[in-house]
């Protein structure tokens, strides 16, 4: 599938291949619905391309209303809409450079894989639970200020995005029940993607981003 300046849902089991001109990017919406997605990079690119999915999900998360353009949830904007207001489904990054997992649901993973899902606000290593193993991991997303633990896509990692796992982690046995991410999906009922999205932002572009969401 080749696509450029539109919205795309993925819902069933497909390997999508987006090409998004410069122009037409901040008009491009990715719907991972209940949905994983695997973004492959390479060594040279990987760095640029995860900024970019940063930027991506930060400007459809658009504050908590999960209303904007980039790579974002139905499910996260149905929570966010829906009273009352929770907001605690998300779009958790997960860059395998950092976690180096052999796989995730049974999907094989590359140390240069991205890969984003929606979850559970907080799940920072997508195993269906928050817990205490996400805590600890928070503290030090914390301390180097890695965008993994930026869970309300504010740009920083600080209080409010401990205040927002806390507010997870109390709700999971609720939302448990709505994700099928939790109780490892099959990659044949569709709960895998594999996004590939060339050609690659260029810094310019990711400092236009940068200025519009946080300006220095
Ligand atoms: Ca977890
Ligand atoms: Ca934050």
């Amino acid at each position: 599938m080749r696509v450029t300046r539109c919205a795309i849902s993925l819902a069933l089991a497909a390997i999508a291949i987006f090409e998004a001109p410069e122009s037409s990017f901040a008009q491009t919406t990715i719907d991972l619905g209940n949905n994983t997605l695997v973004y492959p990079t390479t060594p040279s690119s990987h760095d640029a391309d995860l900024q970019m999915m940063f930027y991506m999900v930060a400007t459809a998360c658009d504050g908590g209303a999960w209303d904007g353009p980039g790579i974002t949830s139905s499910l996260a904007y149905a929570d966010a809409h829906n009273p009352p207001y929770n907001g605690v489904i998300d779009v958790t990054i997960l860059d395998n450079s950092y976690w180096r997992l052999p796989s995730i649901f049974g999907f094989p993973l590359t140390n240069n894989d991205i890969v984003m899902s929606t979850s559970l606000a907080g799940d920072l290593n997508l195993n269906g639970v928050v817990d205490s193993f996400d805590y600890a991991q928070e503290v030090t997303f914390e301390t180097n200020q890695n965008l993994q633990g930026d869970l309300n896509h504010d740009g920083q990692v600080d209080s409010a995005d401990f205040q927002l796992m806390a507010r997870s982690a109390s709700l999971q046995n609720e939302y448990n029940s709505s994700l099928n991410y939790i109780g490892v999906p099959e990659p044949s009922t569709g709960a895998f993607l594999v996004l590939l999205l060339p050609p690659l932002l260029s810094s310019r572009m990711l400092a236009k981003f940068r200025r519009s969401r946080w300006p220095a």
